[in-house]
């Protein structure tokens, strides 16, 4: 197939070119990129729970750190396999789970509160995506880092462009590059530990390092995973929950009889509209998948968001619906690098769903929305709502 998964057409609307690739088979080669695509959810899980034969070390995104120069130095976490990634991964576990965040659900509840109530006093219509989705995230999230105020506007663009570098080095890549080196100065500057605030995920990271659990050259590193991974996967991951209910009344009236739901809410979003969309492995050897072999040294192309709503895995897969179990979506990944984020953005979710049910009655869409495009992330520019106020259920 000579389709490009990475074209505005496909970025637009993917879920065509989904069904295309899941029903040409458990593999199919892309000539125009040389990579080998798997969309269906069998496959996708088994690629990310099979760390040995497809690695990440190489990178996640098409440039193959084999053969070509990363356009920062690797992660630590995402861009490493075992055993170097095992201490990152143990360190950030412990710093971002749910023990850790169990004494910041109080404060996110009532910031949640105080954004709903001042955008809900402007009027019952606003853009969802930046009014909400942008300014919940970024209220509390580098607070929680331990980040100085200033310069805080760098945080979306600086992980916009690392989700577009992973992808082939199109115009959306061009636009990222003009402030490459000033974005990644600022966030560099960010992870030093004196610049970090002395309580926060930031400061527990740097704490590791005392400890011995990381060197401190490991630190800086993960910090900057918070700062590359942590906000624009949120915000578009609230996007998604917001897209979802305003467009399904009836599971916005059940999340209100409900609101037990708002997890499961959360996840069937994730898994619904996978705002995370693509990752790429690199097989380590031969590997066989259905009756194609693959090189050893390939890349792989993995369709979380095909792999979310194959319909050999999933009933109704493109219904957005409380009532299933969506547990086992891969929007998070899988196995070793399964997203080590995910209860804060639960966590973040469930405050500012809970601030939205005690006001909202009713939400819908007030006018087209508009994507927002990008290599890796399903994401909204802007989601023009119109809401309903009242409490009673
Ligand atoms: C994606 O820098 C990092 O460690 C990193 C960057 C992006 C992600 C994860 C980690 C999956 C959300």
């Amino acid at each position: 197939m000579t389709l490009d998964p990475f074209s505005h057409a496909v970025l637009e609307d993917p879920l065509p070119l989904h069904a295309e690739l899941r029903d040409a088979g458990p593999v199919v080669h892309l000539p125009r990129y040389d990579v080998y695509a798997v969309a269906r959810y069998e496959q996708v899980h088994a690629a990310l729970t099979d760390w040995q034969r497809f690695q990440s070390a190489a990178g996640v995104g098409l440039t193959n750190f084999r053969t070509e120069k990363p356009w920062r130095p690797p992660s630590l976490l995402l861009e490493a396999d075992p055993p170097r990634h095992d201490a990152p991964r143990r360190v950030l576990s412990k710093v971002l789970g749910p023990r850790a965040l169990r004494h910041l659900r109080e404060r996110w509840q009532a910031d949640a509160e105080v954004l709903v109530d001042e955008v809900l006093s402007a009027g019952p219509r606003f853009d969802a995506a930046t009014a909400l989705s942008h300014a919940f995230p970024l209220r509390v999230f580098p607070d929680a880092v331990g980040l100085p105020a200033a310069g805080r506007e760098n945080l979306l663009p600086y992980g916009d462009h690392a989700f577009n570098a992973f992808g082939p080095d199109n115009d959306l890549v061009a636009r990222g590059k003009p402030r490459v080196a000033e974005l990644s100065e600022w966030v560099g500057e960010q992870c030093r530990r004196e610049v970090l605030a002395p309580t926060g995920f930031g400061a527990d990271i740097w704490a590791a390092s005392d400890r011995g659990d990381i060197t401190p050259e490991q630190a800086p590193l993960i910090v900057r995973s918070l700062l590359t991974a942590g906000v624009d996967t949120t915000v578009h991951a609230l996007s998604a929950v917001l897209y979802a209910f305003a467009t399904h009344p009836e599971q916005w009236q059940r999340l209100r009889k409900d609101p037990g739901l708002a997890r499961v809410a959360f996840d069937e979003a994730v898994r619904w509209e996978s705002p995370v969309q693509t990752f790429f492995r690199t097989t380590t050897t031969e590997v066989r998948i259905g009756d194609v072999r693959v090189p050893a040294g390939s890349k792989v192309l993995m369709f979380l968001a095909a792999a979310n709503r194959d319909p050999r895995r999933w009933d109704r897969p493109d219904a957005f619906d409380l009532s299933r179990d969506p547990s086992g979506h891969v929007g998070f990944g899988m196995g070793l690098h399964q997203c080590v984020g995910q209860h804060v953005a639960r966590l973040e979710s469930e405050a500012l769903l809970a601030a939205l049910l005690r006001r909202v009655a009713s939400l819908e869409l007030d006018g087209p929305p508009r994507r927002h495009h990008n290599n890796t992330l399903r994401a909204w520019e802007s989601l023009p709502v119109r809401v309903r106020l009242g409490t009673d259920r």
